[in-house]
């Protein structure tokens, strides 16, 4: 399949010129990914005319402009995630890699997640790099993905309700993917992923729009986010009243979700469960991430600055992992509320 890596803003942005990477501070710039335009329908039938999509992609299609994310039925292979895990799992014994207790209660067996491991093991390049993978995401943004985040999971992380792009911002919006990747069968009550079928139409929520500024952010981290962003949610999901799903996985199945999927980690109800898991997140080529933007993307924001401005990227020294406190702080502003299509309340 031929997808572009060409800079596709609408509008350019001269990054050295921003006071910081927040929404309000960029200009509203299409395009929205292609299946979450009006004419997606028509456009997916024209593309299966065309041969450029199988009748079973076209569907997998119509589903994600639907409903925010596809299911793929054992995508991966037993005989991989074995290997991955008990490369993980090697370098957790041989101190490679440490994690944090991040203890449920004081009878939780299992350790906490870690960001990244695919830095450390390089099995995890399996997966993030599996070519099904990203013909999958490809289809579904029309552009090259861009992989440059992993978390690992023995267990559920009982994380609060959020959309991820609150987290890992695009420009142009709507441009970010997560695949998570079920290393072994999901119970019910290891606490599964809970995700919320169409939530993905509503208008994105940004820092500012929940009152978190960016010396809050600065001075509170996380607990900003789950005193105002996370409350937000919850009220979103009362008003439109959406629906919980429980991923109840086999070994192997994988979802991928929209970048504005509402989605989270539900309660364990048996601590003594283990819920062995892999979330890869992908932005796309051509377009540029905020937030969590480490200093290897530099190179994407260069791109940018170059191709619309000329001016240099606005944080130097390749090579160097921290995260750039330059780029930490999230959009937020008006982007969202502009967003191409909406959801009535109670009309899922
Ligand atoms: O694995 C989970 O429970 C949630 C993970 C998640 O939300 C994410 O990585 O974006
Ligand atoms: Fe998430």
């Amino acid at each position: 399949m031929h997808v572009s890596s060409e800079i596709f803003a609408e509008k350019s942005v001269n990054f050295a010129e921003l006071p910081s990477l927040r929404a309000e501070n960029f200009p509203y710039s299409g395009p929205h990914p292609w299946l979450d335009q009006p004419d997606a329908p028509e456009k997916i039938e024209r593309k299966v005319q065309r041969g450029e999509l199988t009748p079973a992609e076209a569907e997998q299609c119509h589903y994600w402009r639907e409903n925010g994310y596809i299911i793929l039925p054992k995508l991966i292979d037993e005989h991989t995630l074995d290997e991955v895990w008990r490369a993980y799992e090697k370098a957790v014994e041989t101190g490679a890699i440490t994690l944090k207790p991040e203890l449920a209660s004081e009878n939780d067996p299992y350790p906490g997640r870690f960001l990244d491991p695919h830095q450390k093991v390089e099995a995890f390049c399996k997966i993030l790099r599996h070519e099904q993978l990203l013909h999958w995401i490809r289809v579904l943004m029309e552009r090259e993905p861009e992989p440059f985040q992993t978390i690992t999971c023995h267990k559920g992380s009982q994380q609060g309700a959020h959309s991820d792009s609150i987290h890992m911002t695009t420009y142009p919006l709507g441009y970010l993917t997560a695949a998570w990747v079920a290393f072994e069968d999901i119970h019910p009550d290891c606490g599964p992923l809970v995700y919320y079928p169409g939530s993905h139409r509503l208008p994105y929520l940004f820092s500012k729009d929940v009152g978190i500024s960016e010396d809050e952010f600065k001075a509170r981290k996380y607990e900003a986010y789950h005193e105002k962003y996370e409350p937000r949610i919850q009220q979103m999901i009362a008003d439109y009243r959406l629906a919980p799903h429980y991923f109840h996985a086999k070994k192997g199945d994988v979802p991928i979700w929209h970048a504005n999927l509402i989605h989270g980690g539900s309660p364990r109800r048996d601590l003594q469960l283990s819920r062995k898991a892999l979330v890869c997140h992908f932005f796309v080529k051509g377009s540029c991430l905020s937030r969590f933007v480490r200093v290897r993307n530099k190179a994407i924001l260069r791109d940018v600055s170059a191709a619309h401005t000329g001016i240099t990227p606005c944080v130097e020294d390749p090579g160097d992992w921290r995260y750039d406190r330059a780029l930490l702080a999230p959009f937020q502003g008006p982007l969202g509320s502009r967003y191409s299509h909406s959801i009535v309340p109670g009309g899922l």
